[in-house]
C-alpha cells in the first residue's frame, strides 16, 4: 500500500508542489540542520518603503455586522514585502514574488473572525451533501498516465521524517494518504471528533468557494486579505508588529524545534501541530490567526510578477482582483490561486510565510492538512 500511495503521490506530485507554500529551495549545512535561529529583525528603517495606511472613515452600524464577522474599513495602504526581508533567516525567495511594495486601495468589507471550523463545514456538508475534492476519486481524464488501482481518494498529509534531513526535497515530509480528507485529517483512523473548533483542512479552492457561496459570502481578494491582516498598521513584518516574540511570547501557532523530524515540533507556542481557532490574541481588527495555524485560500489567481505589474500600471491600484490567469514559471501548467498566512508548519528554518507581506500559492484542486480558508462579505 505504501508503494501505491507513494506512486499516486508521484503522479499527483506535480500538482501539489505548491503544498510547500512558498516552497523555498535552499540547502542547510549538515551541521546546522534543524538548528537555524531567526535573528529578530531590527525595526529601524524597515518601514521606510511603506507609506502610511489611510483607513476609510465610514463605519457601518454595528447591528449590521454579520455574526462571527468584523468590519474591515478598507482604505489605502502599502502592500507587499521589503526586498531587504529577503535575507531574513538566510532564506532566499521568501519575498521575491511579494515585491515591490505597491499602493492599493480597497473598499470596506466584513471578514470572518476565524478560519472556517470543522463544525461549520459539517453544517454545510449535511445541508447540501457536498463532496470535497479529496473525497472524489481521481479520474483517468485528469491523470491519464495513472494506473486504475492508483486512482484512489485522498489528500496530502505532513509526515515527519525519522531523522534530520536536508530541506531541499519536500517529498521527504509530504505524503499522499489514501482516504485522508476533512473528516480524517491525518488519514484513516483519524477524525474530527473533539476538533469541532479546529479549522477545517484538506480544502481545495472549489471546496472553499462552495461553502462561501452556500453561506452567502465569498472568498477574499489577496489585497483584502493583506489589508485585513495588517490591522490598520503600516509596514509591519508580522500581523502583531516587528518582533517575532514580543516579551518572549509567541503570537501565532507556528513551528518550533527541528523541522521536519518526528517529535521535532516542541510546541513552545502552546501547540504541537494544528490548534483550535482563536488561541492567540486577535489583530487590531479583531481577526484571529491571520498568521500561522492553517494557510488560507484567497480568490486571486497567482502570478509571480503581479505586484510588479500593478506597480508599473498605476500609482494606486483600486480593488485589485488578481491577474486574469495563473502564472507560476516554476510550474507553468498548473492553475494556482494565492494562499496567505502560513501554517503551523511554518518555521524560521523553512517557510517564514507567517510574515504578513509574503505570499503562498496552490494548485486549485490540491489540498493538505494545513490548508483552510475564511470568508468575507461586501457591505
Ligand atoms: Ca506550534
Amino acid at each position: 500500500m505504501k508503494n501505491k500511495t507513494y506512486l499516486i503521490f508521484a503522479i499527483l506530485g506535480i500538482s501539489i508542489i505548491s503544498i510547500l507554500y512558498g516552497y523555498t529551495k535552499f540547502t542547510v549545512p549538515k551541521d546546522k540542520m534543524g538548528e537555524m535561529n531567526c535573528t529578530e529583525n531590527p525595526t529601524t528603517l524597515r518601514t521606510s518603503l511603506f507609506e502610511p495606511t489611510i483607513e476609510n472613515k465610514h463605519i457601518p452600524s454595528t447591528n449590521k455586522t454579520p455574526k462571527g464577522m468584523v468590519w474591515i474599513p478598507g482604505g489605502e495602504f502599502s502592500m507587499g514585502s521589503n526586498i531587504e526581508d529577503e535575507s531574513l533567516c538566510s532564506l532566499k525567495g521568501v519575498t521575491k514574488d511579494a515585491s515591490p511594495i505597491h499602493r492599493v486601495y480597497i473598499d470596506g468589507f466584513y471578514m470572518d473572525k476565524t478560519e472556517v471550523t470543522n463544525e461549520e463545514y459539517e453544517k454545510f456538508v449535511k445541508a447540501t451533501g457536498y463532496v470535497t475534492v479529496a473525497e472524489q476519486k481521481p479520474t483517468k481524464e485528469e491523470f491519464p498516465t495513472a494506473a486504475e488501482e492508483d486512482l484512489i481518494t485522498g489528500s496530502v498529509v505532513f509526515t515527519p521524517t525519522p531523522t534530520a534531513v536536508n530541506l531541499d526535497n519536500f517529498l521527504q515530509w509530504w505524503s499522499y494518504v489514501g482516504k485522508a480528507d476533512w473528516r480524517h485529517p491525518e488519514g484513516p483512523g483519524s477524525s474530527i471528533k473533539g476538533r469541532e473548533k479546529y479549522p477545517v483542512v484538506h480544502i481545495a479552492y472549489e471546496d472553499a468557494l462552495a461553502y462561501a457561496t452556500w453561506v452567502g459570502k465569498r472568498l477574499p481578494t489577496e489585497a483584502e486579505w493583506e489589508f485585513a491582516a495588517r490591522g490598520g498598521k503600516t509596514g509591519n513584518l508580522y500581523t502583531w508588529g516587528n518582533i517575532l516574540k514580543p516579551n518572549g511570547e509567541y503570537q501565532a501557532n507556528i513551528y518550533q524545534g527541528r523541522f521536519p523530524i518526528k517529535d521535532g515540533d516542541t510546541g513552545e507556542d502552546g501547540f504541537k501541530g494544528i490548534a483550535p481557532t482563536a488561541q492567540f490574541k486577535p489583530n487590531p481588527y479583531g481577526l484571529y490567526d491571520m498568521a500561522g495555524n492553517v494557510w488560507e485560500w484567497t480568490n486571486d489567481w497567482y502570478s509571480n510578477d503581479y505586484y510588479q505589474y500593478l506597480s508599473t500600471k498605476e500609482k494606486v491600484s483600486k480593488n485589485p482582483q488578481g491577474p486574469i490567469a495563473s502564472n507560476d514559471p516554476s510550474e507553468p501548467n498548473q492553475k494556482k490561486k494565492v494562499h496567505r498566512g502560513g501554517s503551523f508548519l511554518c518555521t524560521d528554518q523553512y517557510c517564514t510565510r507567517y510574515m504578513v507581506g509574503t505570499r503562498g500559492k496552490g494548485e486549485v484542486r490540491s489540498a493538505a492538512n494545513h490548508l483552510g480558508f475564511r470568508c468575507v462579505v461586501s457591505k
